[in-house]
């Protein structure tokens, strides 16, 4: 009984043991693991927020990421800027190099100056093999709405009641550095001119274009007297709309 009981623990542990030398002597069959985002911005995305969201996922054919790690990386980790603003310079810091991270495939970084980004994920397997996945993007935060200086309204009283007037909006962008403001050339405009019944609206409706900072209005006031109005928004790329300005003139009934 006491042999054959030797002999069965012999012959485990030698199996035990040629399992193990297998185990460790065939990297060459273990396949690096699979990576990619689910949620980060796309390749050379420019984001108007000041903070970026990262998930990801990552599986391995051989299953062996459970003894493995994880590391995140931002480039660059530390940038001095100018908040005009604050009127003071600002130190934005991030941990440098490779960071090792725990816990669930997701991360956030915060209060991220205007400058370009690259946040990289590596996960390395139980055997050492390794996948890195890159997301680069721009970040331009802009949380302040453009200001309209001034729109060509005609007077309030027209001298006549039949005429043609091109209604002109100007207006500039603000944003925290003037990088992210939007260049003049692409901010957007949306006007409604609003006639008295039964003419009712001509519009552009929401419909955002750089051309809608001009329009032109022609009245026939003998016919259609009453109150006209032309209302006008402007918004940035970021989306930040100004207030509707609204101006009006009117036409009395002859
Ligand atoms: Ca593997
Ligand atoms: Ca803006």
């Amino acid at each position: 009984m006491t042999n054959k009981l030797w002999l069965l623990v012999f012959v485990i542990r030698a199996g035990a043991l040629i399992w193990g030398c297998v185990e460790e002597l065939d990297p060459g069959s273990n396949r690096n693991p699979m990576v990619w985002f689910i949620r980060a911005p796309d390749d050379g995305e420019v984001i108007f927020s000041n903070a970026a969201n990262f998930e990801w996922v990552a599986t391995d054919w051989d299953d062996d990421l459970g003894m493995g790690s994880t590391f995140i990386q931002l480039e660059p980790f530390t940038v001095t800027w100018y908040d005009v603003a604050a009127d003071s310079e600002v130190i934005f810091e991030h941990p440098e190099g490779w960071v090792r991270h725990y816990g669930d495939n997701i991360y956030q970084v915060l209060d991220l100056p205007d400058t370009t980004f690259y946040f990289s994920v590596k996960v390395i397997d139980g055997r050492g093999a390794d996948s890195t996945i890159v997301s680069r993007f721009f970040v331009r935060y802009d949380a302040d709405f453009p200001v309209m200086d001034s729109v060509k309204c005609p007077p309030f009283k027209p001298p006549n009641p039949t005429f043609c007037h091109t209604y002109k909006i100007y207006a500039h962008d603000v944003a925290r550095t003037p990088r992210a403001a939007t260049p003049h050339d692409s901010l957007e405009y949306s006007y409604r001119f609003v006639r008295p019944a039964p003419l009712g609206v001509t519009e552009s409706e929401p419909e955002w274009s750089t051309e809608h900072w001009q329009f032109e209005a022609c009245v026939d006031g003998q016919s259609n007297p009453g109150e006209y109005k032309f209302r006008c928004k402007v918004r940035d790329r970021a989306g930040n709309t100004a207030p509707e300005f609204v101006c009006k003139f009117e036409i009395i009934k002859p």
